[in-house]
């Protein structure tokens, strides 16, 4: 699973980034920071691990985890190659979900890179009046997110476009046409088409941004709230500065700090399960030879995808599962007891994999 963490420059992506990933990359005061993107590995936190190790017995337990790639800042006309972030666009393409970072924290020695905000500076001569708009301190978390969306969606049209000039004359692709032309018209009406799951299929090859799911995050200062108007976008609030302060700690401090500060939850771990809330992500678990792995999947996918998560083989020579759920096992106690009373059940392919389900793969190689 990848997420990509996108926003305006100078938000604090790679603020956050490097508090998910315990990190070091670069973060500066100025804006354009990041140029080649960072990419970390970050744990999902599990409870349900450590009980499960006990319970079978495992020698080794790996959970699973999210790959976060932070590219450069997007700014206002980004697809059409200003700035950084249009070349990096093509890196988020392949993430299966985005965290829109949106700058909320006030703070006037940083700037905010967002056009035509009254009161603005002039630009100074030769500044491109895509990130000359430079101004301390002010924020505008809806019309940012609405930047970045509108980038998104241009950058979008131009894989639409250029796939319909190549296919228009194709008599087999009619239908392609057809849900192209859906597609574009609603991206131009600044919404999202509505698809059902054979149209996703056909569009899933082009990695169109604006079909991504999003986590909308609110980059607070350590006295704000998530703004309002914020709300309908269903964002959560992050402190990423002091998240990442908090990572240099040692972990006894980080406890204690957090009582001090009043900060209840742990903010990113609520954004790693948020994440997989909005993204309706769920957990699988395998187990081979007392080896216990969990692992991330979209949820509504069928086992056979599932089992592609684990190596393309094991989809490609997909024969059968034996699946029993979690909660199953726990009341059972044992895997020989759930296996003695037929709890143990086979799945063929179609089968819909539920949190939590603890599968087997039976496959052959089919090369
Ligand atoms: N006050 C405050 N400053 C923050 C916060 N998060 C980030 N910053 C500061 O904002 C500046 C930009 O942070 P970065 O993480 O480099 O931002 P970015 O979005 O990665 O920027 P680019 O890579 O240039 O697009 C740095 O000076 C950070 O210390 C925050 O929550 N509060
Ligand atoms: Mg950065």
């Amino acid at each position: 699973m990848q997420i990509g963490i996108v926003g305006l420059p100078n938000v604090g992506k790679t603020t956050l980034f490097n508090a998910l990933t315990r990190g070091h990359a670069k973060v500066e005061r100025y804006p354009f920071t990041t140029i080649e993107p960072n990419i970390g590995v970050v744990e999902v936190p599990d409870e349900r691990l450590a009980k499960l190790k006990e319970l079978i017995e495992a020698s080794e337990v790996t959970p699973t985890t999210i790959k976060f790639l932070d590219i450069a800042g997007l700014v206002e006309g980004a697809s059409k190659g200003q700035g950084l972030g249009n070349r990096f666009l093509a890196k988020i393409r392949e993430v299966e979900a985005i965290v829109h970072i949106v700058r909320c924290f006030p703070d006037p020695n940083i700037a905010h890179i967002t056009p035509d905000l009254p009161g603005q500076r002039p630009l100074p001569p030769g500044q491109s009046p895509s990130w000359g708009g430079a101004q301390a301190g002010g924020l505008n978390p809806i019309k940012d997110i609405e930047i970045i969306n509108l980038e998104l969606a241009l950058a979008d049209l131009e894989i639409i476009e250029k796939r319909r000039e190549k296919i228009k004359k194709d008599p087999e692709a009619k239908e392609e046409l057809r849900l192209l032309e859906k597609v574009g018209e609603s991206l131009k009406q600044g919404e999202l088409p509505e698809l059902n799951e054979k149209e996703r299929e056909v569009l899933k090859e082009y990695h169109l941004l604006s079909l991504k799911p999003v986590l909308y995050v609110a980059n607070l200062g350590e006295e704000e709230e998530v703004p309002e108007d914020l709300k309908k976008y269903n964002a959560i609030g992050i402190c990423a500065q002091l998240e990442s302060e908090m990572q240099e700690l040692p972990e006894e401090e980080r406890a204690q700090f957090r009582a001090e500060l009043g900060i209840g939850e742990i903010g990113l771990e609520k954004l790693i399960r948020e994440s997989y809330r909005l993204l309706r992500l769920i957990t699988f678990f395998t187990l081979e030879r007392k080896k216990l792995r969990a692992w991330t999947l979209e949820g509504g996918r069928n086992v056979r995808e599932a089992a592609g998560r684990i190596h393309s083989d094991m989809e490609k020579g997909f024969i059968k599962a034996e699946v029993i759920n979690y909660s199953d096992l726990i009341q059972i106690g044992s895997l020989s007891q759930a296996r003695e009373k037929g709890l143990l059940k086979i799945e063929g392919k179609d089968y819909r994999v539920a949190e939590g389900d603890i599968i087997t793969i039976k496959f052959h190689l089919t090369r």
